[in-house]
C-alpha cells in the first residue's frame, strides 16, 4: 500500500490523522471560555404523563445555581416548542404533557457541571401518568390514547399518509401472476450511538448582539437559517461552528432542545452556557433510526422473473414528526424498493403514526430509508428464492437491470444513472468462491453436520447526494451547495465548503479533489469547514452528499480557477488563451510544451507581475455554488458467510465479501474506511442492536450494556472489491459510498442466518438476530423485538 501524497486521487493518510492520534483534536466538550457556565436537562421518567405542576424553588435556592429554566419561561419567549424538519412542531421543554421516557422538562444552568446536575434532584414535578403507545400497530386503534393532543383538533395519532409508484397497473399484474409471495418484516428501531454525544456550547454577547454557538451539528449553515427563522435574530449576528465531531451517523442532523435551552441560558444569564448529554440521554432522546413495520409482496413467473413488487409500511415517528428529509418525501426515498431489478411496476403505501418514543427517523447512514427499502427487496428476493427452490444468486442474477438499460428510470420514477450491475455481483460471486461454499454446505449438511453454515447474498443501489433543486428542498432550503477557493500568490490554495465532516476525512479528500484539478499536492490545499463565519452556504452532511454536491462543487470552483489562470498565462505567455493547453498543474503553448507557466508561477503573476489583459481581474480565486443535475446512483454486491451454532444460537460471521461501485474513487483508502465501518453496523444491526421498550414505555436499552455496538469481535476479515461506472453528470464522475456498505449490509447477514436456518423450514426472522432470537427461531417461538 502507497501512503505518500499523491498529486490528486489516490491513496493517502488523512491529514486530519495528524492530529487525531495526537489527540489534538477539538470538539465541542474541549471548547472552554472565561465564565462559562454548564447545563443540565431534567427529563421525564415517564412515557407519557400530564404536568400538573413544576416547582423549581429549592433548585434555584442551591448555591451556584445561575437559572432553572422551564417550559413555562420557554413559552414566555415564544420559545417553548420549534419546529421540526418535518412541518411538526417539538417541545423544547414540555409544558403540557411529556410524550416519551426522556423528553426534556426543565433546564438548569450551574457554575458546574455537578451542582447542575444535583439541582435537577431538587425539581419537583407533579406527573399524572396516562396509557401510552408503544407498539405501532396499536397507534390507530379506536381506544388509543391521543398523544399529540397539542395540534388543533387532533383526534387519533395518524401523521401521514403517502404512496408512489402505480397501484392499478401493480394490481393487475399481481392478479394474473404465477407465483406471488408476501412477508411482513420489521426493520427494528435502532440507533446510531456516535461515540461522541451531542452538546452545544452558546455564548450570546450582549454588547454585539452576536450568538456563537458551538455544535457537532452536521448542517452548521442550516442550523443557522432555523435559528434565525425560530429565534427572531438576525442570521448575520449567528455564528454555527462546528468543530471536530466524534461521528454523526446522521444523529447531528437536527437542532435538539438541549441545543436551545443552551441558547436560552446564555441569553438568559449572559455567560457562555455549556450543555453535554450523557450516553444515556443520547441513546434515549436523540434521532433513532428505522422502526418500519413492512408487508411486502413480489409477484413472479415459475422461472424466476420479478414482474411487480409492492408494499405497505407502518412508519413509527416517534412523538414528534422530527424527520430529517427532503420535505416533499415523508417516508424518504423509501420508493427506490424496487433496488436493482428489472421490474416493470411497482407500488407502496406509507403510513406515518405517533407513538411515545423520542422523535428522529432519518439516521444511522440511511441515505434516506433506502436502508428500509434495500433490507426490504432484498429479504422479498431471498423469500421468493425460498419458495421457488431456486438459488438466491441465480434468481438476483435474472432479474438485475443490465448495463445497456442506463440511464434507466424506476417504476418509481427515480432515474439511475449508470451501472454495471452483472458484473459487479459476478465478480463478488468468484471472489467469495460461490459455487465452493455452496459445495461445502450441502456436504456439510449431508453429514449432519451440527453447525449450521449459511451463505447470504444482497444487492443494493442507493440514491445519494440530494438534491437537483427543482425536486429538493428542506423546509424551502434548496439543496445546493457553494464552494469557494482561493490561491495564494505562493500557489498554496484555500478551499473553503459547506459540507462538514464528522470522521469522514474531507480534510484529505477535498484537498484532494482540488489537487487533481489544479496539478498540486494535497498538502498544499488547507480544507476550511463547519464555521459559517467561513464557509459558504450549503445544506451540510448527510445523505452521503458532499461528493456529490460539494464534491462536484470543489471541481467546478478549482476548474473556473484554472480558467483565470489560463487568461493570466496568455498575458505572461504572450499567447492566444486558444493557444494554451493544460498538462497537469501547467499552462504550456500546444505544439511547444517547453514554453509554459506553473499554476505556482500564474498565482504570483495573477498579483501584478504582468500586465493583465482587460476584463481580466487578476488573483487567482472564484466561487461556486452547485445544483447536482440528478442524483448519484452507488451500487454493489455483498455476500456473507455464517456459522450458526443451533444449541446455543449463537452467530459467527466466518466472511463478508464486498463488491462496491461508488464511481471515480477519490482516496480509495478513505473509501475502504466508509465501507468498513458501514459493514460493522451491518453486523451490529443483524445481530445485536435493539431499541426496546416495555410495555409501559420505559426504555429498555440505554446504555452500551445493553444497546451493543460491534467490535472487531463480532467482525471478520473484510473482503473488499471493486468496480467502476462513473457517474456521468459529476465532474469527477464520482458517486457518494459513505452510507452504502450500512445500506447493503444487514439484509445479507440476515439472509445468510436464514440460509443457515433453512433445514428448520425457517423462511424469514426479524432482525436483530441475537443469540436468544435465533434460538426461538429454532424453537419455533416468535422473536423478541
Ligand atoms: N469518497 C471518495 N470517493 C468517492 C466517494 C467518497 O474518496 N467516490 C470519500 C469522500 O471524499 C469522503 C468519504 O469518502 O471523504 C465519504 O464521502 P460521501 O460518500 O460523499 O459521504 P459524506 O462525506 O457526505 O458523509 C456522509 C455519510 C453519512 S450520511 C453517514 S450517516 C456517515 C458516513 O458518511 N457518517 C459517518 N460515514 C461516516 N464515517 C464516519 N467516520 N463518521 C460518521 O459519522
Ligand atoms: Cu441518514 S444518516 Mo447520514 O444521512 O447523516
Amino acid at each position: 500500500m502507497t501512503t505518500s501524497t499523491p498529486m490528486g486521487f489516490g491513496r493517502m493518510h488523512r491529514k486530519e490523522d495528524a492530529r487525531f492520534i495526537r489527540g489534538r483534536g477539538q470538539y465541542v466538550d474541549d471548547v472552554q471560555l472565561p465564565g462559562m457556565l454548564h447545563g443540565a436537562i431534567l427529563r421525564s421518567p415517564h412515557a407519557h404523563a400530564r404536568i400538573l405542576s413544576v416547582d423549581t424553588s429549592a433548585a434555584e435556592a442551591l448555591p451556584g445555581v445561575k437559572a432553572v429554566i422551564t417550559g413555562e419561561t420557554l413559552a414566555g419567549l415564544g420559545l417553548a416548542w420549534m419546529p421540526t424538519l418535518s412541518k411538526d412542531v417539538q417541545a423544547v421543554l414540555a409544558t403540557d404533557k411529556v410524550r416519551f421516557q426522556g423528553q426534556e422538562v426543565a433546564f438548569v444552568v450551574a457554575e458546574d457541571r455537578y451542582i447542575a446536575r444535583d439541582a435537577l434532584e431538587l425539581i419537583e414535578v407533579d406527573y399524572e401518568p396516562l396509557p401510552s403507545v408503544i407498539d405501532a400497530r396499536t397507534a390507530l386503534a379506536e381506544a388509543a390514547p391521543v398523544i399529540r393532543d397539542d395540534l388543533d383538533g387532533k383526534k387519533d395519532n395518524h401523521i401521514f399518509d403517502w404512496e408512489a409508484g402505480d397501484r392499478a397497473h401493480t394490481e393487475a399484474i399481481f392478479e394474473r401472476a404465477e407465483v406471488r409471495v408476501s412477508q411482513d418484516m420489521l426493520y427494528p428501531r435502532v440507533h446510531p450511538a456516535p461515540l461522541e454525544t451531542c452538546g452545544a456550547l452558546a455564548d450570546f454577547d450582549k454588547v454585539t448582539g452576536k450568538l456563537t454557538v458551538w455544535c457537532p451539528t452536521q448542517a452548521p449553515h442550516a442550523h443557522r437559517t432555523l435559528y434565525a427563522m425560530v429565534a427572531g435574530l438576525p442570521e448575520h449576528k449567528i455564528r454555527v461552528i462546528s468543530p471536530d465531531i466524534g461521528g454523526g451517523f446522521g444523529g447531528k442532523v437536527g437542532i435538539y432542545p438541549g441545543y436551545v435551552c443552551a441558547i436560552v441560558g446564555s441569553i438568559v444569564t449572559g455567560k457562555p452556557v455549556k450543555w453535554m448529554e450523557d450516553r444515556s440521554e443520547n441513546l434515549m432522546s436523540t434521532a433513532f433510526a428505522r422502526d418500519y413495520h413492512m408487508t411486502g409482496e413480489i409477484a413472479a413467473t415459475q422461472d424466476g422473473r420479478v414482474q411487480a413488487i409492492r408494499v405497505k409500511v407502518l412508519a413509527d415517528h416517534g412523538a414528534f414528526n422530527g424527520t430529517a428529509q427532503p420535505t416533499k418525501f415523508p417516508a424518504g426515498f423509501f420508493h427506490v424498493f424496487s433496488g436493482s431489478y428489472d421490474i416493470e411496476t411497482a407500488h407502496c403505501e406509507v403510513t406515518g403514526v405517533y407513538s411515545n418514543k423520542a422523535p428522529g427517523g432519518v439516521a444511522y447512514a440511511c441515505s434516506f430509508r433506502i436502508t428500509e427499502a434495500v433490507y426490504l427487496v432484498e429479504r422479498l428476493m431471498d423469500v421468493l428464492a425460498y419458495e421457488l427452490g431456486m438459488d438466491p444468486a441465480e434468481l438476483r442474477m435474472k432479474n438485475l437491470l443490465r448495463a445497456d438499460q442506463f440511464p434507466y428510470t424506476s417504476p418509481t420514477g427515480w432515474e439511475y444513472d449508470s451501472g454495471d450491475y452483472p458484473r459487479t455481483l459476478a465478480l463478488a460471486m468468484e471472489m467469495a468462491g460461490y459455487d465452493k461454499l455452496r459445495a461445502e454446505q450441502a456436504e456439510r449438511r449431508a453429514n449432519g453436520d451440527r453447525r449450521l453454515m449459511g451463505i447470504g447474498l444482497s444487492f443494493f443501489t442507493e440514491a445519494v447526494g440530494a438534491g437537483p433543486r427543482k425536486h429538493m428542498d428542506i423546509l424551502g432550503l434548496g439543496m445546493a451547495d457553494g464552494a469557494e477557493l482561493r490561491v495564494h500568490p505562493t500557489g498554496k490554495a484555500v478551499l473553503r465548503v459547506s459540507c462538514q465532516s464528522q470522521g469522514q476525512g474531507h480534510e484529505t479528500t477535498f484537498a484532494q479533489i482540488v489537487a487533481e484539478e489544479l496539478g498540486i499536492s494535497p498538502d498544499d490545499v488547507d480544507v476550511v469547514h463547519g464555521d459559517t463565519d467561513q464557509t459558504p452556504f450549503g445544506l451540510g452532511t448527510y445523505g452521503s452528499r458532499s461528493t456529490p454536491v460539494s464534491g462536484a462543487a470543489a471541481a467546478m470552483v478549482t476548474r473556473k480557477v484554472r480558467d483565470r489562470a489560463k487568461l493570466v498565462a496568455s498575458a505572461m505567455l504572450e499567447v492566444a488563451p486558444d493557444d494554451l493547453e493544460w498538462t497537469k498543474g501547467r499552462w504550456s503553448v500546444k505544439g511547444d510544451p517547453k514554453h509554459g507557466a506553473t499554476i505556482q508561477e500564474i498565482a504570483l503573476a495573477s498579483h501584478g507581475a504582468v500586465e493583465l489583459p482587460e476584463g481580466v481581474e487578476g488573483h487567482l480565486d472564484a466561487t461556486c455554488v452547485y445544483n447536482p443535475p440528478n442524483l448519484t446512483y452507488p451500487f454493489g454486491a455483498y455476500i456473507c458467510v455464517v456459522d450458526v451454532d443451533p444449541d446455543t444460537g449463537q452467530v459467527d460471521v466466518r466472511r463478508f465479501i464486498a463488491v462496491d461501485d461508488c464511481g471515480v474513487r477519490i482516496n480509495p483508502m478513505i473509501v475502504e474506511g466508509q465501507i468498513h465501518g458501514g459493514l460493522a453496523d451491518g453486523i451490529g444491526m443483524a445481530l445485536m442492536q435493539l431499541m426496546a421498550f416495555d410495555e409501559d414505555g420505559n426504555h429498555l436499552g440505554a446504555s452500551f450494556m445493553d444497546y451493543l455496538l460491534p467490535t472487531a469481535v463480532e467482525c471478520p476479515s473484510w473482503e473488499l472489491g471493486e468496480t467502476v461506472t462513473p457517474s456521468p453528470h459529476h465532474p469527477i464522475g464520482a458517486k457518494g459510498v459513505g452510507e452504502s456498505a450500512t445500506v447493503g449490509s444487514p439484509a445479507a447477514v440476515v439472509n445468510a442466518v436464514l440460509d443457515a436456518l433453512k433445514p428448520y423450514g425457517i423462511r424469514h426472522a426479524d432482525m436483530p438476530l441475537t443469540p436468544s432470537n435465533v434460538w426461538r427461531a429454532i424453537q419455533g417461538r416468535p422473536i423478541r423485538t
